[in-house]
């Protein structure tokens, strides 16, 4: 049974995603950052669209953005819905700001259609899923979920900026929003980033677990030099050892079946160009659908680092960043995605999600499913990420067809 109006929503969904898709950090690309003005300036666009919706709308200090669609029922409890607003570095419209616009299009659905319904629906936009600003993951489901450290309120960003000062304020650490047992569930909608569906020629699927995660920064340190005078056999080079390790981390991370890790950030001192460099720190990233095999790997890439690091002469070191580990969606609210999803579709592929999202800080407070949609070769943060509205189309259906059932 689906209940859906003739006049498709989709199509708002995607007009508001090309709007959000022009509000940047940065002039012709887009970039949105915990707390920029950019993110500023797209909270308060969604927020309008969730107050014409008829939602109560919340904004806390963390730059979260949260809309309520309350239910009559006054000891309701609350489903959660949405994604992130922050974007990676000149990235694509849908991965975050998809799922918060699938959610509030499915309010405005069960609002257009009278719905009422036993539990309340809060529609979230996380605030810093990516991690760009602060190189730290998730701090808007943090602040949500009460699990902001003393740790965390010492990060700084590129201008060292601390993130205790930014966020200002001085009541200290936020406590969780949500009360235990307050929430039916965390449920987010979110491109695939991956090429599974579009293989299986399917828009939909559900997430069976979110990969654990583990981010580094790796350093080495060595003696700058005159390009010009220092024969090779005496240089104690940062920037080849680094680029010793960069191939290592490739051949070590190829060697493990289901694992991916990424150096993606290099940064050289006094990166000149006929100064050999004095010292070269690299982001690692590290994943895979179990937690132990991250640690294998990690492991070893500090032995053989180091290795290679005493042979030229260089000292090494490897700083966690951040680690989550491997996070299980929960299958009874899992199996009733799957059904919404299979009155859409003839099947409803389980899949691992290799990306970060913010259920893995959400499972603390609550059950999690996740909807995921078929998104254009798999690509995502990249500008040329791309979903058809067909699938906006079906997975809304797939949405309000859940929300209607768990009613
Ligand atoms: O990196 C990730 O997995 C996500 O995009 N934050
Ligand atoms: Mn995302
Ligand atoms: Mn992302």
């Amino acid at each position: 049974m689906t209940f859906f109006h003739k006049d498709d929503r989709a199509g708002t969904v995607v007009d508001r995603l090309g709007r959000l898709g022009e509000i940047s950090d940065e002039p012709g690309v887009l970039t949105r950052t915990f707390l920029s003005d950019a993110m500023a300036i797209a909270n308060a666009q969604v927020e309008a669209w969730m107050r014409d919706a008829g939602l109560e709308v919340d904004i806390d200090r963390w730059g979260n953005l949260i809309g309520r669609l309350r239910s009559p029922q006054p000891s309701a409890r609350t489903l959660l819905l949405g994604s992130h607003l922050d974007t990676v570095r000149n990235a694509g419209r849908y991965d975050g700001p998809l799922g918060v616009l699938l959610a509030l299009a499915a309010c405005e659905e069960l609002r257009r259609d009278d719905v009422i319904l036993p539990f309340h629906l809060d529609v979230i936009g996380f605030s810093d899923e990516e991690g760009v600003r602060f190189h730290s993951a998730y701090l808007g489901s943090k602040a949500i979920a009460g699990l902001i450290t003393a740790e965390d309120i010492h990060l700084r960003d590129e201008g060292g900026a601390p993130l205790g000062e930014v966020v200002g304020g001085s009541e200290g650490l936020p406590h969780a929003r949500y009360a235990p047992g307050e929430l039916l569930g965390y449920v987010e909608a979110h491109i695939e980033q991956g090429p599974v569906l579009e293989a299986a020629g399917l828009a939909l699927g559900v997430v069976t677990a979110i990969a654990a995660q583990s981010r580094y920064t790796a350093i080495f340190t060595g003696l700058a030099g005159h390009a010009g005078t220092t024969p090779m056999n005496l240089r104690r080079d940062a920037l080849t050892g680094a680029s010793e390790f960069i191939s290592l981390v490739e051949r070590i991370a190829g060697e493990t079946e289901g694992l991916v890790a990424t150096v993606g950030q290099i940064k050289v001192e006094p990166n000149i160009s006929n100064v050999i460099a004095q010292k070269v720190s690299l982001s690692l990233d590290v994943r895979h659908a179990q937690s132990s095999s991250v640690a294998a790997v990690v492991g070893r890439l500090g032995q053989e680092a180091t290795l290679l690091a005493d042979r030229r002469r260089l000292s090494f070191s490897l700083v966690k960043i951040q680690s989550s580990e491997a996070v299980d969606c929960d299958p009874s609210l899992t199996t009733r995605l799957a059904q919404a999803v299979e009155k859409q579709q003839e099947r409803a592929p389980h899949l691992l999600s290799g990306a970060g999202h913010d259920g893995v800080i959400l499972s603390r407070l609550a059950p999690i499913a996740m909807l995921f949609v078929r998104c254009r070769a798999g690509l995502s943060h990249h500008p040329d990420e791309h979903v058809e509205p067909e699938d906006i189309s079906l997975a809304l259906r797939a949405l309000v067809t859940f929300i209607r059932e768990l009613a």
